[in-house]
């Protein structure tokens, strides 16, 4: 445990207090060109600081990709190579045989975004999990394809506008469901599965840490808002991001070989309409056409669904999680 910082002059903490509140390990370093409230900036920094330094990272073309490393440069402090849009997976899988011929017991994670992991990559996923790659799979789910200009994925929400699901006269932005990627996973049996949220930080360490620590594949699915796609300010990525669980929207649950054994309990669930009126890619669901109302009760009836099928009403973790919202706050882990 550190003690809190003493105050220095004109109440900055002083350098030394300020070293020490840096966190352990820093994998993503500052200094990339995300957009300001990037949830995928924040999301890949906790993953890195919590897999701790011995790895190895894969990442699908995207906004992760693009932003942390503008050739010359790179805000990678880990070994990191750069894949295909579909072959994240495949590329970690290779990556992890040599390892093992080595007999080197170095964690491979391998890193895509919605699209690269729901749709593209999702052929060279299954293989990873089904050949029983010891590889931690972290999809960063901002629920489209954000880097080349905000097309629709297999992740989109329903009802949400993109740019290839425009509302019009023909439907209420998208028209099909999330897909059910978990589940899809969970068919794997793979021995941990999970998802998160970047508004709960501690839980996405915690998560972390157990994946690398099993020996086979794990996969983790992190809620991660885009200011840009989504149509929010950056300063309310995080409240956005806490209230798309709270309203049942985006479940965060655990399941070991196929079988739920964790979720977040939703202690009084929102209701959606607070989750989507502060995003412009929902604000067509907020016009007086009479398609709106019934479009807002379908989504809260999926949010219904989840918190049904997941039991995820009750009491249990803070699930304010206080504590990891203050060391991110602080700029670093303090355990
Ligand atoms: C085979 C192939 N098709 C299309 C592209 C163009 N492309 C590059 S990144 C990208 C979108 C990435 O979306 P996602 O995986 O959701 O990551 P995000 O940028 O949202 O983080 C696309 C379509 C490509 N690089 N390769
Ligand atoms: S477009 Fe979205 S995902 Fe890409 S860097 Fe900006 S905020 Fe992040």
């Amino acid at each position: 445990m550190q003690s809190a910082p003493k105050e220095g002059v004109a109440g900055q903490h002083n350098m030394e207090e300020l070293r020490k509140l840096q966190p352990r390990y820093r994998g993503l370093e500052a200094g990339h060109r995300a957009c300001q409230g990037c949830g995928e900036a924040l999301a890949a920094r906790l993953v890195t600081e919590a897999a701790g330094p011995d790895v190895i990272l894969t990442n699908a073309t995207g906004c992760l990709e693009v932003f942390t490393t503008p050739w010359p440069q790179s805000a990678w402090r880990l070994p990191w190579i750069h894949s295909l849009f579909e072959n994240s997976a495949a590329v970690a899988s290779g990556v992890e045989a040599a390892l093992k011929a080595q007999g080197r017991s170095t964690k491979v994670i391998a890193q895509g975004g919605d699209g690269g992991t729901f749709d593209i990559g999702f052929q060279a996923l299954s293989g990873m999990l089904e050949r029983q790659h010891n590889i931690l799979y972290v999809c960063y789910d901002n629920e489209a394809y954000m880097n080349t200009g905000i097309q629709r994925s297999g992740s989109t929400p329903h009802a949400a506008m993109t740019t290839t699901s425009p509302p019009g006269k023909e439907r209420m932005g998208k028209r099909h469901m999330k897909k059910d990627l978990l589940s899809i996973i969970a068919a794997h049996h793979i021995p941990y599965a999970a998802s998160a949220s970047v508004a709960y930080p501690a839980d996405i360490r915690r998560k972390v840490r157990r994946a690398v620590s099993i020996e086979g594949p794990t996969f983790l699915l992190i809620h991660s808002p885009c200011p840009l796609g989504w149509g929010i300010e950056s300063d309310v990525s995080i409240e956005v991001a806490r209230l798309a669980v709270q309203t049942g929207l985006f479940p965060v649950i655990e399941l070991e070989r196929g079988e739920l054994t964790g979720v977040m309990p939703i202690r009084n669930p929102r209701p959606v309409t607070d989750y989507l009126k502060l995003q412009n890619r929902f604000k067509h669901l907020f016009t007086d056409d009479p398609r709106a109302r019934k479009e807002r009760e379908h989504v809260q009836a999926l949010a219904d669904h989840n918190i049904e099928i997941y039991q995820l009403r009750g009491e249990g973790v803070d699930a304010l999680d206080t504590d990891g919202a203050d060391t991110v706050r602080r700029g670093g882990v303090v355990d």
